[in-house]
């Protein structure tokens, strides 16, 4: 008997706007990504678009990323190959209706999943959709204000159903948004917002989320209607905040942040706004506008599952003058914890972390996990012989499994683990592609130069014998 049950679904995870590129093939419309650079040009226009969108960048990371739309016959055979049961994928929203307010969707965009699900048929892979990775319609940010408006919520709904109606039997497990969460770090991707100085940053943030949380419940119900067996979850960008010290201010900092990412899955998976709300808004100038029956939406229709990424855990201190020392540059600020080491990006790395998150996220919901992103973004260099000798990732991925094994072996159950960016592609937070994730090399460079060539990573190796013994062969 093995910790894992036989069906876990083992796997890799990628987004449509990080690996597709055809930005502008067969009708596809503009997706939020498609105007943001790389490296350092990228934080301006990320975290401040409003300043920044108008200017003209040489290279967008996003235009060609790792040519997928064409190449995903090899990709997905070379998935295949390591034993995968499952892909996370997301569709893109503007590859089906290009600028977000159609009525009517392009059947192009359609046909290029269809080939997808096919391919992926053909070697029993399971799809696991999200629906909205980071990429509402660009069209509908410049001239709706994204999420923040309401009317998005019908047009997402539109979206979302021509899915449902086109792919339900092929596919079970969906996401409707991907880390919902991560709207109130990086408001442009996550929710299409271009906030201006002078707004009320939080106000528009936690309405547009409003919306989210709105339009999820709605095609939740519009899922089970088209058929019973969709199973919807939502998915969270998590890792637990850990307190800074012992001190009590610190755990109750540390209480409040964690709050800051469950919020929206207490109401996305117990259909309300938690207790706790009240105060957190009152205290930050925002009042949600609700319609009638909106509370009994979100009461309606929770989520069958949770889905999470987990890349490391977060400290924070009840001192204001100690968490300015957080790191910058990385989304998901956090201060330095003395007890871990850290990637070339910064990101600390904490395999326990993994356990101990799981476990929360279980005791505060109830209900099934599915791990659909973690894994290291590293600098990898090619051997003379062509070899890439991974280690690093290996270690890391291998001391997160050992350590999502016994979270199971502590009763939480467990769907599945794909890990994140299984292929090279470009990164969401930097738009390198020097920060790599995959088991499978892609040879292009942050300024877009190379042959698009894959290759097999040692850690290519080493994925396909976990799959093989089921989670038991961990060694390296
Ligand atoms: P990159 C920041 C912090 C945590 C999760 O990120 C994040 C981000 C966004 O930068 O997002 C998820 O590529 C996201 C993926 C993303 C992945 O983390 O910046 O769902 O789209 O690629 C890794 O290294």
């Amino acid at each position: 008997m093995t910790v894992l049950h036989k069906d876990f679904l083992w796997g890799g995870a990628i987004a449509a706007n990080q690996i597709e590129g055809a930005y502008d093939s067969d009708g596809k419309g503009l997706s939020l990504v498609d105007l943001l650079p790389a490296g350092d040009e990228r934080k301006e226009p990320l975290f401040n678009p409003a300043k920044a969108l108008s200017n003209h960048f040489d290279f967008y990371p996003s235009h060609k990323s790792i040519d997928f739309y064409h190449q995903y016959e090899e990709d997905i055979k070379l998935f295949a190959e390591m034993g995968f049961k499952a892909l996370r994928f997301s569709i893109s929203w503007p590859r089906i209706f290009p600028n977000g307010d159609e009525s009517e969707p392009n059947e192009s965009g359609l046909a290029f999943y269809d080939k997808i699900f096919d391919t992926l048929e053909k070697y029993d892979i399971e799809p696991i959709v999200t629906i909205n990775h980071f990429d509402t319609p660009y069209y509908l940010a410049k001239t709706y204000g994204g999420w923040y408006n309401r009317k998005t919520i019908d047009f997402f709904l539109n979206y979302a159903t021509v899915l449902f109606e086109r792919y339900s039997h092929r596919v079970k497990y969906w996401i409707t948004h991907n880390e919902i969460n991560m709207i109130l770090h990086i408001p442009y991707i996550g929710g299409g917002l271009i906030i201006k100085d002078e707004d009320n940053a939080n106000q528009i943030k936690y309405q547009a989320a409003h919306h989210q949380l709105i339009a999820s419940s709605l095609a939740t119900k519009i899922a089970k209607c088209v058929d019973k067996d969709n199973t919807i979850g939502c998915m969270l960008a998590a890792g637990d905040v850990y307190p800074n010290t012992c001190h009590p201010n610190d755990i109750m900092a540390a209480v409040q942040k964690n709050r800051e990412q469950y919020i929206f899955i207490d109401v996305q998976a117990r259909g309300a706004y938690p207790n706790y709300s009240k105060r957190m808004f009152e205290e930050l100038g925002v009042t949600i506008n609700k319609e009638v029956g909106d509370d009994e939406i979100l009461k309606q229709y929770p989520v069958d599952y949770i889905s999470f990424s987990y890349y490391s855990s977060r400290l924070e201190s009840g001192d204001d003058a100690i968490n300015k020392h957080k790191s910058s540059g990385n989304a998901f600020a956090s201060l330095k914890n003395p007890y871990l080491e850290s990637s070339n990006w910064g990101w600390q790395i904490d395999p326990v972390g993994l356990r101990v998150t799981m476990n929360q996220i279980y005791d505060r919901y109830q209900k099934p996990l599915f791990i659909v992103e973690n894994g290291l973004g590293e600098i990898d260099e090619v051997q003379d012989d062509g070899a890439i000798h991974d280690s690093y990732r290996i270690k890391y991925l291998s001391e997160h499994l050992a350590q999502m094994l016994e979270a199971v072996k502590d009763g939480v159950p467990l769907l599945g683990y794909t890990s994140w960016g299984c292929i090279d592609i470009v990164s969401a937070g930097s738009g390198e592609m020097k920060k790599r994730y995959g088991y499978i090399y892609v040879d292009r460079d942050n300024k877009g130069q190379g042959s698009l060539k894959r290759t097999r990573k040692d850690s290519f190796y080493w994925y396909q014998k976990v799959i093989h013994s089921n989670g038991e062969d961990l060694s390296y």
